[in-house]
């Protein structure tokens, strides 16, 4: 690897705290002298260069926006979803924002869209056929399609008449309008499987169903088949070449919507799958068409299973992984394969086993890889996990990667684990392997930036000076949505490659004046403070515009002067050249003006109609409440099939969950959850040993299942039955 003297600039921005702050204590912080730069540790080719600090360039100047309503019905923004590419309007989830009375118990998605005089949110709620307070009707957020258009929302209830199955289906919310779109072929739908979104066209037009209840005539039910709907109707799209039904097929690799987003092109039109049980190939639909891609050069499938990777968003190319040798040149062990519709050529982009594929440019001609192999020969340990740089010129090794950072390369071209600019020069991504020598403690997750230009990896999330960080960054807001790593699709990156955006709670720099989560930002200028660091409040971040305009985040903080909630969580977008035609003056990053006592006392407010108006939140918090996800009838058979299963727990303020499953009266296993702030936790309820011997002897099992919260009024109880699948006959029968 070349080593390269590169400049890494620091930029320290003007002071931030506000004039309120500096008039208390008299001291004039706008004139106080920035602080002397200081450089960054830069990373070249595996070893520490100091970089050398040169003049600062002034940082952007950005505006906090508040994106969510200031009167949210006494409900928290509780994480966010991510922004369409223009910062135009960003998605987020909360319980009921706008106190709409069909929101759902567990949480609602929303999306802001911002107007000449402020940003307005609308509901994107399903709604259910009989809504009644329990849990029976609660829905989830199930996915959104990247203009934000429509939301896709899952639940077991019945989501119109006919939806009697008590299993998963799905509603799409566009318009307004919430609609039922996986019901069975014949009504009323009685068929005890859940049915998933898994893909959207950009536009939310077109969008892909996996179930296995027949949705078409003449498609046998009981096998995982994806179903298209678009503006020309329902279409059976796990065909094979001669439009023969699957006998089980996923959309790319099977994870979901977020992850695997690209498996169905912006447009719709062309959906990539793979097909299951046996050896996996991958396949290609368009237009009504299926053409095998995973084939050799004599046209036969490949004889080892084939991993979809990733897809250009026009659908023209796709990158899988495959053992097998289907291109001339291939060795035995086969490798990385590109397939380009426009030229119908196969390309063996690298030779080797692939573990996964973080992140691709745009085209898919840049491809960042973790193998355990020597990808790039001689370089890094065999047999650890290691990031690579491929393109058709061949793979170079940039890093080691911790083996528990794998959701990072698994989850796919959704998953905010990392970021690329599009041409792929620029690579930001998480790991908790400490590369070359960073101020990290051990086993706490850095970010770094990879320059391709420069060849040097570069810790971001470090402290400038030589403090040892403690407490971790990431990419992605950590609290948004279950606690799966992949679900904020957000970008960490812009477009051009040229800002990176991640939380971190340490203070890297010194106007930040709290412990908290802050979200910064990275650019050739330096680590910048983006969310204001106010003690009052930590801050996570959302996504970043594609031209780095708006990064949007939720926190606790007030940071503008229509904030009047006492402190409940909104989102914000801190805008280069933001705020709105307003008698007050702009709150900025370096000079927000936040309110340092805000008022607790609130004057209902007549309106011209003579209604009053809704008044603000109340300033005292109340006890946690928490709501727990009903066990269905598809996770009462995983459980007992499997023996554990996951139960969703959501609190609406920091607090400590105990999941106990008791058997006959003891407990047989106990899940905690330690929350830190409001969302939803998923605890695993396991079987012990002599409960599975039990139900297996038996063929079920009677459970009672007690979810307490401390600090919370009473514990919730709910039986369940497991039944073993098959019973085994009892001896002496
Ligand atoms: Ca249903
Ligand atoms: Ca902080
Ligand atoms: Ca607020």
């Amino acid at each position: 690897m070349e080593l390269r003297n590169l400049h890494q600039r620091s930029g320290v921005g003007p002071p931030r705290r506000g004039r309120a702050a500096a008039a208390r204590d008299g001291v004039d912080r706008t004139s106080t002298p920035r602080r002397a730069r200081r450089a960054l540790p830069v990373l070249v080719g595996g070893l520490l260069a100091l970089a050398v600090p040169t003049t600062a360039v002034a940082a952007p100047e950005r505006v906090f926006e508040l994106v969510s309503p200031a009167a949210k019905g006494g409900s928290d923004v509780s994480g966010g979803f991510f922004a369409t590419p223009d910062g135009d309007a960003v998605a987020y989830e909360s319980f009921a924002v706008l106190g709409d009375p069909s929101h759902a118990l567990f949480s609602s998605t929303y999306v802001a869209r911002r107007q000449a005089d402020g940003w307005k949110t609308t509901s994107m709620q399903a709604t259910v056929a009989d809504p009644n307070p329990t849990l029976l009707d609660a829905t989830f957020p199930a996915g959104l399609s990247a203009d934000l258009s429509t939301a896709f929302a899952a639940g077991y209830g019945a989501f119109a008449a006919g939806d009697e199955n008590f299993s998963q289906d799905i509603a799409r919310v566009r318009d307004g309008v919430s609609e039922w779109v996986t019901p069975a072929l014949t009504l009323p739908d009685a068929n005890v499987v859940d049915s998933n979104v898994v893909g959207t066209s950009a536009d939310g037009r077109s969008f892909v169903v996996s179930t296995t209840k027949p949705m078409l005539p003449g498609v046998p039910g009981g096998a995982a088949q994806l179903y298209r709907r678009g503006p020309d109707g329902l279409e059976l799209v796990s065909r094979l070449p001669g439009e023969l039904v699957s006998n089980g097929a996923r959309l790319g690799n099977g994870r979901g919507l977020q992850g695997d987003n690209r498996a169905i092109s912006a447009d719709g039109r062309t959906l990539f799958f793979t097909t299951f049980p046996g050896v996996a190939q991958l396949y290609m639909r368009r237009d009504g068409q299926t053409k095998l891609i995973s084939a050799d050069t004599t046209g036969a499938p490949g004889t080892a299973l084939t991993t979809y990777r990733a897809a250009t968003e026009d659908g023209s190319r796709v990158l899988f992984s495959t053992p097998s040798r289907l291109t001339a040149d291939a060795p035995v062990g086969g490798g990385l394969y590109r397939y380009d519709a426009t030229t119908g050529e196969l390309r063996l982009m690298v030779a080797g086993t692939i573990t996964g594929v973080m992140q691709t440019s745009d085209d898919l001609s840049v491809a960042y890889v973790v193998s355990s192999a020597q990808l790039d020969p001689g370089m890094g340990t065999t047999n650890q996990p290691k990031l690579f740089r491929v393109t058709d010129a061949g793979a170079k090794y940039i890093s080691p990667i911790a083996a528990q950072d794998s959701y990072g390369w698994t989850w796919g071209q959704g998953g905010n684990v990392g970021g690329v600019s599009a041409d792929g020069s620029q690579l930001v991504f998480q790991t908790r392997a400490v590369l070359a020598g960073a101020n990290l403690r051990p086993n706490r997750v850095g970010v770094y930036r990879y320059d391709a230009t420069g060849d040097a990896l570069t810790c971001i999330s470090c402290h400038p000076d030589s403090t040892v960080a403690s407490d971790g960054a990431s990419l992605t807001g950590a609290d948004v949505s279950y606690g799966d790593p992949g679900a904020n699709p957000g970008r960490a990156i812009t477009l051009d490659g040229r800002l990176a955006v991640f939380q971190t709670a340490d203070a890297l720099l010194p106007e930040d004046e709290n412990d908290l989560f802050d979200v910064y930002g990275y650019d050739d200028d330096g680590l910048h403070l983006i969310s204001g660091g106010a003690p009052e409040g930590e801050a996570h971040v959302i996504d970043v515009s594609a031209d780095g305009r708006d990064v949007f985040f939720f926190t606790n903080a007030s940071l503008a002067a229509d904030d009047v909630d006492n402190g409940y969580r909104d989102v914000y977008t801190a805008r280069i050249g933001g705020g709105f035609p307003s008698t007050e003056p702009p709150c900025t990053a370096s000079t927000c003006d936040r309110p340092d006592a805000p008022p607790t006392v609130f004057t209902p407010q007549i309106g011209s109609t003579g209604v009053f108006a809704e008044p603000v939140d109340p300033p005292v918090r109340k006890r946690p409440t928490f709501k727990v996800e009903r066990i269905s009838a598809s996770a009462r058979r995983g459980w007992a099939r499997s023996g554990k299963t996951r139960l969703r727990v959501r609190v609406s303020a920091p607090a400590k969950i105990t999941v106990r499953t008791k058997l006959a009266g003891r407990t047989i296993s106990t899940a905690r959850s330690d929350r830190k702030s409001a969302g939803t936790s998923r605890l695993t309820l396991k079987l012990s040993k002599s409960a599975k011997a039990r139900l297996k002897r038996t063929g079920r099992l009677r459970l009672t299942v007690t979810v307490s919260v401390r600090g919370a009024s009473k514990a919730k109880k709910v039986t369940v039955k497991l039944i073993a699948r098959k019973t085994t006959k009892q001896a002496g029968r």
